[in-house]
């Protein structure tokens, strides 16, 4: 087995191989074909020398089919992988190749994935129908808030907020993603303080109000913490997906069937190697990945204070919300074979002023996350809350921010403070 056994322009993928579209940027004395090569040995079953190697063997060997400028397209036999078995998969496809000598750069732009790997995972156990059930909200966007400062609160000054908020109008409490069970807010009482919030705002609310409480920790504990989360009543549990990893996202997403509790997936962690457009992984097989493996909610990037373009946001949002999508710029066509759709997270830097903007370039069928757009509003949380729910209503009305603001004081005095902009 050679370099060159690992290419082959004519040949046709069949139905059941796993696809990966690459951005490869080869080193200074390496053609094309030689870096793609060794791309498609490295992430299969080759390596840098020639070896002998029986005829079943050789049937694990990946191939370029497709060289389109720096676009090459990689196919890999199903019997690769184990199915069920997300670290070995990304251990293959997303492994050691980032780090070869003959690549100036390289980039997982997309992914195909074929039946038989999809449907060997959970996929989400609720997806956007079943939370919209389960919230009891038809057809709004979901709206959530974390606390701001993001960690520093005590577990009553946590559940104090929590109370404000939700009866400003926020349907979800959210821990941040680096609040978990520090010395200043233990994670059993923030849980159990907020859990007798969240009863007492859906009492005089008459609205459905839950926690995305963060469990991020090592896996016994997230088990654990997963399970307090159930005994206090709670429907779901938040994970910081990337620094958890696949296997923690994996045996979380199997307790939680158990338990049925919902998953909030945020994603700290992915601009590391999401944000070179020439480097690393993009988001959009980051989100392919957490719809497979199961999550019910997902950060996907929210034209605010974070990097994300456009186009990325929407490719990530049609990733994780429609049932398939054809094949484009950078992306390749994907069924998703009955796996439900989840619903897309916007957030980072988002206030009343410009959330019309995500409604509109996305949909209603997204979770809107503002932390600092209701903490910071210059009338407290409550008003932060109401303010942001009267912009959610104005789009829902057809009606203009600035319009609505004139009999909603709240709002006004939101956009009195952050106007339309955008902050960095
Ligand atoms: C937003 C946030 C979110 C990031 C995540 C924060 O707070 O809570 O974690 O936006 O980014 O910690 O910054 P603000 P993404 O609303 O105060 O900005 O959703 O892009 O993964
Ligand atoms: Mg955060």
């Amino acid at each position: 087995m050679k370099y060159k056994d690992f290419l082959d322009l004519k040949y046709e993928p069949k139905k059941e191989d796993l696809i990966c579209l690459f951005k490869v940027k080869p080193a200074r004395g390496f053609s094309m074909k030689d870096a793609a090569s060794r791309v498609a040995a490295e992430s299969s079953n080759g390596t840098w020398t020639a070896l002998k190697a029986p005829a079943h063997v050789r049937t694990l060997s990946a191939k370029v089919f497709d060289i389109k400028g720096e676009y090459v397209k990689i196919a890999y036999p199903m019997e690769l992988f184990e199915k069920g078995n997300m670290p070995q998969i990304m251990s293959s496809i997303a492994g050691n190749i980032f780090g070869m000598k003959a690549v100036n750069s390289l980039r997982l732009v997309d992914v195909s994935w074929p039946k038989s790997i999809v449907r060997s995972f959970k996929g989400p156990q609720y997806g956007i129908k079943g939370i919209r059930k389960l919230l009891k909200i038809k057809n709004r966007p979901i709206t959530a808030t974390v606390p701001k400062p993001k960690v520093g609160f005590y577990p009553e000054e946590h559940a104090r907020h929590a109370y404000e908020l939700w009866t400003g109008g926020v349907d979800l409490l959210k821990d941040d993603e680096n609040l978990s069970n520090q010395k200043f807010n233990r994670f059993e009482k923030r849980l159990k303080l907020c859990m007798k919030m969240r009863d007492k705002a859906e009492k005089e609310t008459g609205e459905r109000k839950s926690y995305l409480v963060n469990i991020t920790a090592g896996v016994d504990e997230m088990k654990k913490r997963a399970k307090l989360a159930k005994d206090f009543g709670n429907e779901y549990v938040m994970l910081d997906i990337l620094t958890v990893g696949w296997a923690g996202v994996q045996t979380i997403r199997d307790l939680c069937n158990e338990l049925g509790l919902a998953i909030h997936a945020h994603r700290a962690f992915h601009a590391a190697f999401d944000r070179n457009p020439n480097h690393g992984m993009s988001m959009k097989v980051i989100a392919e990945i957490a719809r497979i493996q199961g999550v019910d909610q997902l950060h996907i990037g929210g034209l605010g204070k974070l990097a994300g373009a456009r186009r990325e946001v929407l490719d990530n949002y049609i990733k994780c919300s429609k049932d398939s999508n054809k094949k484009g710029f950078e992306v390749l066509a994907q069924e998703w074979h009955g796996i439900k759709p989840v619903f897309g997270v916007c957030s980072g830097g988002l206030h009343p002023g410009i959330i019309h903007r995500l409604l509109k370039l996305l949909s209603t069928d997204i979770v809107i996350q503002v932390g600092g757009g209701v903490f910071g509003h210059p009338n407290g949380v409550k008003s932060g809350a109401l303010a942001l729910r009267q912009a959610i209503d104005a789009y829902m009305q057809g009606v203009s921010v600035t319009e609505y603001a004139k009999t909603h004081k709240e709002l006004a005095q939101a956009l009195k403070t952050w106007g339309h902009k955008t902050p960095i």
